[in-house]
């Protein structure tokens, strides 16, 4: 059915949030058309205003890995709304799920929760430079960290969608305190140190790109990095927002073996509703505050609703590890469908069809692709009932709700759309 009831939602959005969305990817700007305003979700489907149903690979950008509605989550928040909201106070739930994150984090020796995955990169690298005395941080070009301001350089998400150079409203003397990197580029990461090692408080990374679209590491990538920063005494952050959860039970530290000195983590871990958090070695969480000098709070980090949704999903994830083997599977059959000429990057349940047939490492190779053969893709699969994300420079995500059938449409419908987009 045609979206126009979305339509007139967008028109009146836009008269009072700017652009018409509280997010910017969002807005489609990156494809064009009518975002579809959302009425409901359902395990893998999603249901617009307009009366159309979807196949959704966003996930709500990651949180959903068990589809929508999970009832288990349902129930873990349900109780906790029995008992009230919000507390501004501790509760025994915060501690067990710190304790579960330890669990499946090992290197999160301390964790402290916040409410985004924005909130914890702006506290880690906060404590990272407390810790270590030192101002400077390094960055890879596309990487997305949220939209702390010293690290909206060169971002790839919405930003590089919207094609923006960099924010406006980021005082120079921030985005001076980074160097951005190519990424899986050893050589240019070297110099940087060579040049600048004793300023340097951290390296912070996705150590599987999702916001250019899905870049895997290279084999030995994550490894210098380790090596290098730990000559330099710089610490190294693993901005595992998207992945923790996500790409192994442990995260992506867990699949290529690697301790980080610090990690954030967010997404999955609230199962859709809003919590992250940050932690890392013992000697370094020490630091912030109450128990060490730096600062960092909020009215309602540590939610009952979120913590215990949080709770049901790592729970869920401890009691069924073989969810991680039905997703890769699942993705990996979408993986397979596309024609030789795209190339198709997949890390476990995260992965991006790209509309160039350049291996795609770093941020100049993603934009590579032919991003009007990505927008005819995208709407060809809206039509046939498949929603992506708006992007050429995201990843989709394949939940436990996904049935085979619904991977067998999926894969039928994107045959017929590259066919479209390609021609
Ligand atoms: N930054 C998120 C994708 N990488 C998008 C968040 C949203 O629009 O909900």
């Amino acid at each position: 059915m045609k979206p126009e009831i979305s339509q007139a939602l967008f028109d009146r959005a836009q008269l009072s949030i700017p652009g018409g969305v509280n997010s910017p990817v969002r807005a489609w700007r990156g494809v064009g058309g009518t975002p579809r305003f959302i009425q409901k979700g359902e395990g893998s489907h999603l249901f617009d205003v307009d009366g159309n149903e979807y196949i959704d690979y966003i996930g709500s950008w990651g949180p959903l890995l068990l589809g929508h509605r999970h009832p288990e989550i349902l129930d873990a928040i349900q109780g906790a709304l029995a008992r009230g909201t919000s507390f501004g106070a501790p509760t025994e739930l915060e501690i067990e799920l710190a304790e579960l994150i330890r669990e499946f984090v090992p290197s999160m020796e301390m964790v402290r929760m916040v409410n985004s995955g924005t909130e914890a990169t702006m506290s880690a690298l906060r404590v990272a430079r407390g810790f270590t005395n030192r101002d400077i941080t390094i960055k890879f070009e596309g990487c997305y960290h949220g939209h702390v301001d010293s690290l909206l350089v060169k971002a790839g998400s919405g930003v590089a969608t919207l094609g923006l150079p960099d924010s406006p409203g980021v005082p120079k003397g921030f985005s001076d305190t980074t160097i951005t990197l190519p990424y899986n580029n050893v050589e240019a990461l070297e110099q940087a140190f060579h040049a600048h090692g004793d300023k340097i408080a951290a390296v912070i990374v996705e150590p599987v790109c999702g916001n250019m679209g899905c870049i895997p590491p290279n084999a030995g990538y994550l490894e210098a990095m380790r090596r290098i920063t730990e000559r330099h005494e710089a610490l190294l952050i693993f901005d595992e927002v998207m992945t923790g959860f996500r790409v192994a039970p442990g995260g992506a530290q867990s699949l290529y073996n690697i301790k980080p000195d610090l990690t954030t983590i967010g997404k999955v871990i609230g199962g859709g509703l809003p919590i992250a958090a940050y932690g890392g070695r013992k000697d370094i969480m020490t630091f912030v505050a109450p128990s060490g000098p730096i600062y960092q709070a909020g009215t309602l980090s540590g939610n009952p609703l979120a913590v215990s949704a949080g709770l049901a999903m790592l729970r869920h994830l401890q009691a069924h590890s073989e969810v991680y083997e039905q997703l890769n599977q699942a993705t990996a059959q979408l993986a397979a469908c596309a024609p030789e000429s795209l190339t198709v990057n997949r890390v476990g349940s995260m992965m991006t069809w790209f509309f160039t047939d350049q291996a795609v490492t770093d941020y100049d190779s993603a934009k590579t692709s032919n991003t009007t053969q990505f927008g005819k893709f995208f709407h060809a699969m809206l039509e046939r009932g498949i929603y992506l994300p708006p992007s050429q420079y995201e990843a989709l995500f394949v939940s436990t709700a996904h049935t085979e059938a619904d991977i067998a449409r999926t894969v039928e419908a994107a045959r017929e759309s590259f066919e479209i987009a390609l021609n």
